[in-house]
């Protein structure tokens, strides 16, 4: 069993599409085990997103991640890292596959609705930053 972050953007959470997302989890037998809906500052959007310091997009995509609410869960289930990426399609949305929440609602590399980790390591750095182990059911 495996577990992810997921994050429902600035962006998404505009456009009305927290419900959306959640359905796709729940349709595709991707179990919600933490959820909350928070504003990140700006130094804690540069801490989610310290891997990307060095990039030249750094700047614009924590001041992105800061401009409003976001909803943070954590997912849970077999291979659950890869089945959620696969739901988000490709970072940019023109290299999107159909039928994936970038594709269908994406209107940029930077504004793109979703995040989810990449990696077991990434997961669990991801998960700890938003959430302590009372937090998450499982
Ligand atoms: P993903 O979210 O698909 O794992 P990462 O981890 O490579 O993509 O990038 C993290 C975030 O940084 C992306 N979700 C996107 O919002 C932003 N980003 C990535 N590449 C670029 C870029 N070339 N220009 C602007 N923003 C970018």
């Amino acid at each position: 069993m495996e577990r992810t972050l997921s994050i429902v953007k600035p962006d998404g959470v505009k456009k009305g599409l927290i419900g959306e997302v959640i359905k796709r989890f729940e349709k595709n037998n991707i179990r919600i085990t933490a959820m909350k809906m928070l504003h990140l500052t700006k130094k804690e959007a540069e801490g989610f997103y310290a891997v990307h310091k060095t990039k030249p997009f750094f700047d614009s995509l924590t001041t992105f991640i800061s401009s409003g609410p976001v909803v943070v869960m954590v997912l849970e289930g077999e291979d659950v890292i890869k089945r959620n990426r696969d739901l988000m399609g490709a970072t940019n949305p023109k290299d999107a596959l159909p039928g994936t929440i970038r594709k269908d609602f994406a209107n940029s590399i930077e504004s793109n609705i979703v995040h989810g980790s990449d990696a077991p390591e990434t997961a669990a750095f991801e998960i700890s930053y938003y959430f302590n182990a009372l937090e998450v059911c499982g």
